[in-house]
């Protein structure tokens, strides 16, 4: 059986744009996994250091017959493999961020794993592309997306035409 998962991307180093188009091609090569819809992109301030470049950020729907770890496995595969480096600083930044939003709805805590995304419902710019794909969403606490959105002013979030 097959659920519906939203992740988010995120680029702000090496051409953000390209990274994100050539990150959903690869997503499309994952294993029993469809690429459902992918949101516009939107440029946004960094959150956390100030000192970085703005973001490219968008959210893809997919539908996916993998378990929650193994596709997390091949996302991270994706995020090394377009130069991502892990480093110790908090919200710094990178090549390609490929972060799992929402599994389902499924509610997951695990050691790699964070079902929904931590801070993902303060987050304009994972909530404004998220509606473009799916205004009528609830998360699996029952908090709707659009409550969500009522407390989450844009921070600087444009949206690329
Ligand atoms: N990702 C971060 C840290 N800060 N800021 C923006 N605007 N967009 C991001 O995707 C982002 C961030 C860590 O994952
Ligand atoms: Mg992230
Ligand atoms: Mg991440």
């Amino acid at each position: 059986m097959s659920e519906r998962v939203y992740i988010g991307l995120g680029s702000n180093l090496s051409e953000p744009l390209r990274q994100l188009q050539s990150a959903i091609e690869a997503i499309r090569e994952i294993p029993a996994t469809q690429v459902a819809a992918v949101s516009p992109f939107y440029i946004s301030d960094p959150l956390g250091p100030a000192d970085q470049p703005r973001y490219v950020n968008a959210v893809a729907a997919l539908d996916t017959e993998l378990a929650p770890l193994a596709l997390l496995d091949a996302l991270q595969a994706i995020e090394l493999e377009q130069g991502r480096v892990r480093k110790d600083e908090r919200w710094g930044p990178r090549t390609l961020d490929l972060d799992i939003l929402l599994f389902g709805e499924r509610q997951l805590d695990e050691p790699r794993l964070t079902v929904p995304h931590y801070h993902m419902h303060a987050r304009a710019f994972v909530l404004y592309p998220l509606a473009d794909l799916a205004p009528e969403l609830r998360l699996p606490d029952g908090r709707s997306l659009s409550e969500l959105l009522a407390d989450c002013p844009f921070q600087g979030l444009e949206r690329l035409s």
